[in-house]
């Protein structure tokens, strides 16, 4: 079998949540980031006009595109360990959840970080010096192309739009303090899809200043949890710890 390969921008959050996966499962693949501002044409390119957003997984022949379709097609062809549960409710519910995170957190949570960022350029020019995002040289003169960019393809630059974000973002936040309880997981007793996205949408909330855990106690102490397990941390300090430490307005670890 050739290995999988992952087309991956490291600090998206979507591919984040497939490194997760992929950790969780212990499946030997290959990452490739291509520079950003050339991941559309390569989507496009790979995914034959399907998708213009990363991740993408190349597995067994076929590019999946949209990480849930992905986390699918690796249920399928990895079932042990299960990410997604085996009581039918359950499942439905870990799928609702993930969803949700996918449409009403998760870009909420991008726009807002990147208009965090944006705004603040040393901590831009940072962020593109570490190779994360744009070309890692030149970053000065970059930053205003890369800011541009991020205008046009999710308008950052706008404060109503980032009032509305943050007001997302906690209205997320708070559904999962209520839905968590005493529970270790987000669904049942085990590890699911639902915790794999979770976990970053939460590191990306505070790389962008946003404080998740006053006031929301149970979600601390999940965070604390699910970023303790060996796969997780394994995948965080796969990706770049310095480029992470260069946007972090707080302490992440
Ligand atoms: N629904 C898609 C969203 C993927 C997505 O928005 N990916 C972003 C990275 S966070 C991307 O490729 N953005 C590049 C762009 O939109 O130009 C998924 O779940 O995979």
């Amino acid at each position: 079998m050739t290995k999988p390969v992952l087309w991956q921008i490291k600090v998206s959050h979507y591919s984040e949540k497939i490194r997760w996966a992929l950790e969780y499962k212990g499946v030997d693949h290959e990452r490739k980031s291509p520079p950003p501002g050339a991941h559309m044409a390569v989507a496009l390119a790979k995914s034959r006009g399907a998708s213009k957003t990363f991740p993408l997984l190349e597995l067994d022949g076929t590019t999946y595109s949209d990480s849930t379709d992905i986390v699918a097609a690796l249920e399928e062809r990895w079932p042990e360990p299960p990410l997604y549960p085996s009581d039918p409710a359950a499942r439905a519910r870990a799928l609702e959840l993930e969803d949700f995170f996918d449409e009403e957190v998760g870009p909420y949570t991008r726009l807002y970080a990147w208009h965090e960022i944006v705004k603040d350029r040393p901590t831009a020019v940072r962020l593109i010096e570490s190779g994360m995002v744009g070309p890692s040289v030149g970053a000065r003169q970059a930053a205003p192309l890369v800011a541009g960019f991020l205008q046009l393809r999710y308008g950052v630059k706008s404060e109503d739009a980032a009032r509305e974000a943050r007001a997302k973002i906690d209205a997320g936040f708070d559904r999962i303090e209520a839905e968590l309880g005493d529970g270790e997981y987000l669904v049942g007793d085990a590890f699911t899809v639902a915790d794999a996205y979770l976990g970053w949408a939460l590191r990306l909330a505070r790389f962008a200043g946003l404080d998740p855990n006053t006031g929301r106690p149970a979600l601390a102490a999940y965070r604390k949890r699910v970023e303790s397990r060996p796969s997780m941390r394994d995948a965080l300090a796969a990706e770049s710890p310095e480029a992470v430490a260069a946007i972090a307005r707080q302490p992440v670890g």
